[in-house]
């Protein structure tokens, strides 16, 4: 599993990368407003690589359950000189976390190597803009949108709702031009998603290994952690940690994460006692 990025590079998936997230928002819930300063994102992203970081996933509209919408311009503002200063400074592969498929088009302009789209490519000419640049795309499962989601939580079944739907969107993925082996799935813990079908999707989420494609999972210091273990934010690495362990044993290919320097480790002791190779 080989992920073809721009300018003949590639990203092997045989062994599993680690996203580090860079939230240049002024609200992101856990690190909300850190990061604004370029000189600070570019540190950031200085210390997140050597703490072990493959893939480095830039946001500039928080995402989370009840969060605001912001503006394209405003979300282009945020992101493009980023991109492009990381991209002029560090040999990393970029990701552009955004549904907006202007902000997809400008950050691949402005350097980025991939789309991560927790709308799953659903925005008019989202999926051209794919196409066209033949980047990876990471497709996530949600409902609704982040201020209403926790209220679309009725699933028959979790985790075949979740798959089936990501399969339908990656099945037009192809059909309009995207090479499968460029496809990501990722079920959207958290997303319009109970506490009890978040830890479903976590115990079967080999079932979307399955499915052929490459799997993401996120669950970085998100409620299902801190409201399991009745912890805020900030207590929630260890729980965070064993998320991600789990997610590696059950075949995840990407982990997204907050705490790169522990993650790294976590994924490396997963991956050891499922490959066992000790080089
Ligand atoms: C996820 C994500 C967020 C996730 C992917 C947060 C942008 C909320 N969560 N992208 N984004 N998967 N692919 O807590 O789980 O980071 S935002």
């Amino acid at each position: 599993m080989i992920l073809a990025l721009p300018r003949g590079r590639q990203l092997s998936l045989k062994r599993c990368k680690l996203m580090a997230i860079l939230n240049v928002t002024p609200d992101s819930f856990s690190d909300g407003g850190k990061f604004v300063g370029h000189d600070a994102a570019l540190r950031q992203v200085e210390q997140m690589l050597k703490d072990g970081a493959n893939i480095i996933d830039i946001g500039g509209e928080s995402t989370r359950p009840g969060a605001a919408e912001v503006s394209k311009t405003e979300e282009l503002d945020r992101v493009i000189p980023v991109i492009e200063l990381i991209r002029r400074e560090f040999d990393t592969v970029i990701s552009i976390d955004t549904y907006k498929a202007a902000v997809m088009k400008a950050a691949i302009d402005a350097g980025a190597d991939m789309i991560n789209d927790v709308r799953a490519l659903q925005d008019q000419g989202a999926i051209e803009i794919a196409v066209k640049t033949q980047v990876p795309v990471c497709l996530m499962h949600m409902r609704g949108m982040p201020g209403s989601m926790q209220q679309l939580t009725d699933y028959q079944h979790v985790t075949n709702e979740v798959l089936s739907f990501l399969q339908q969107r990656a099945e037009l993925c192809i059909a309009a031009g995207i090479n499968p082996s460029q496809i990501i799935l990722d079920p959207g813990f958290g997303f319009a998603k109970t506490l009890a079908q978040n830890y479903q999707l976590l115990a079967e989420l080999s079932t979307f290994q399955q499915s052929g494609f490459a799997v993401l999972a996120g669950m970085s210091r998100k409620s299902m952690v801190g409201q399991l273990l009745n912890k805020p934010v900030s207590e929630r690495l260890a729980g965070s940690i064993a998320c991600a362990t789990i997610a590696v044993m059950h075949g995840a290919r990407i982990i997204r994460a907050h705490d790169v320097k522990e993650t790294a480790d976590a994924i490396a002791v997963a991956e050891a006692t499922m490959f066992g190779e000790f080089e």
